[in-house]
């Protein structure tokens, strides 16, 4: 049975991204059911796959396994150990850098929600908002710096570490955001310029919903 991943709207749904971005870079196949954001819908039929009535969740069988970096792991195993950097300390590393994503980034992930139908919007930057930028910078110019004769990504190597920082990306188009240096903003053209974006791009395009707490700024 082909895995089932379960995400929101392509637009706004950052946590979905992750997940779908990094099954499609393993080259494992799966189905995907889509619950559209602050609908009966969703909320009708979100708890026949996730027990915390969020998404992304990842259907195996009889297995369902929720939170997104959770669900990077399963799909590495899945491959074979693919997707996370082949020495132990890089591995560990990049494993912080996706976990410092997955719990960190809070006052940058909330002024700005994912939106990618929309672009050069002006919001007021707090002083912790400007501080992720700050962090996102010194991050990928550490990481690049160190790996950038392994490949283009953030450990050489495609890794979950860039999955997780996906939607971060695509956030500086949205909100014109300032701040990052030559090494980092390139390493941002990496992850946005991805042609395996290409298909979540378009089809995030032609959606109609709009869900007004995720429209922030003019
Ligand atoms: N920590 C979770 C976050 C999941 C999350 O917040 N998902 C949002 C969509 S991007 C959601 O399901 N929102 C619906 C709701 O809260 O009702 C993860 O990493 O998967």
């Amino acid at each position: 049975m082909p895995l089932t991943l379960v995400i929101a709207n392509r637009n706004y749904s950052s946590w979905s991204l992750r997940p779908w971005i990094f099954l499609t870079h393993l080259g494992l196949p799966f189905d995907e059911v889509l619950l559209p954001l602050d609908t009966p819908e969703f909320t009708a039929r979100v708890h026949e796959y996730s027990p915390t009535g969020r998404v992304p969740a990842l259907v195996d069988g009889d297995l369902v396994i929720h939170e997104s970096i959770a669900i990077l792991e399963y799909a590495s195993e899945l491959a074979g150990g693919a997707g996370w950097p082949g020495d132990r300390a890089t591995r560990a590393v990049a494993r912080a850098v996706a976990a410092e994503m997955h719990a960190g980034f809070s006052a940058l992930r909330n002024a700005c929600p994912m939106n990618l139908r929309a672009s050069n919007r002006k919001i007021i930057l707090t002083p912790a908002v400007t501080d992720c930028v700050t962090r996102l910078d010194a991050l990928f110019t550490a990481h690049r710096s160190k790996h950038h004769s392994r490949g283009p990504w953030l450990f050489g190597e495609y890794s979950a570490a860039d999955a997780m920082y996906l939607p971060v990306a695509l956030r500086f188009k949205t909100y014109n955001l300032q701040g990052l240096g030559q090494i980092a903003s390139a390493y941002l053209s990496t992850l946005t310029e991805d042609p395996l974006l290409a298909p979540w791009m378009q089809a995030a395009l032609a959606e109609t919903q709009v869900v007004a707490h995720d429209e922030v700024g003019e």
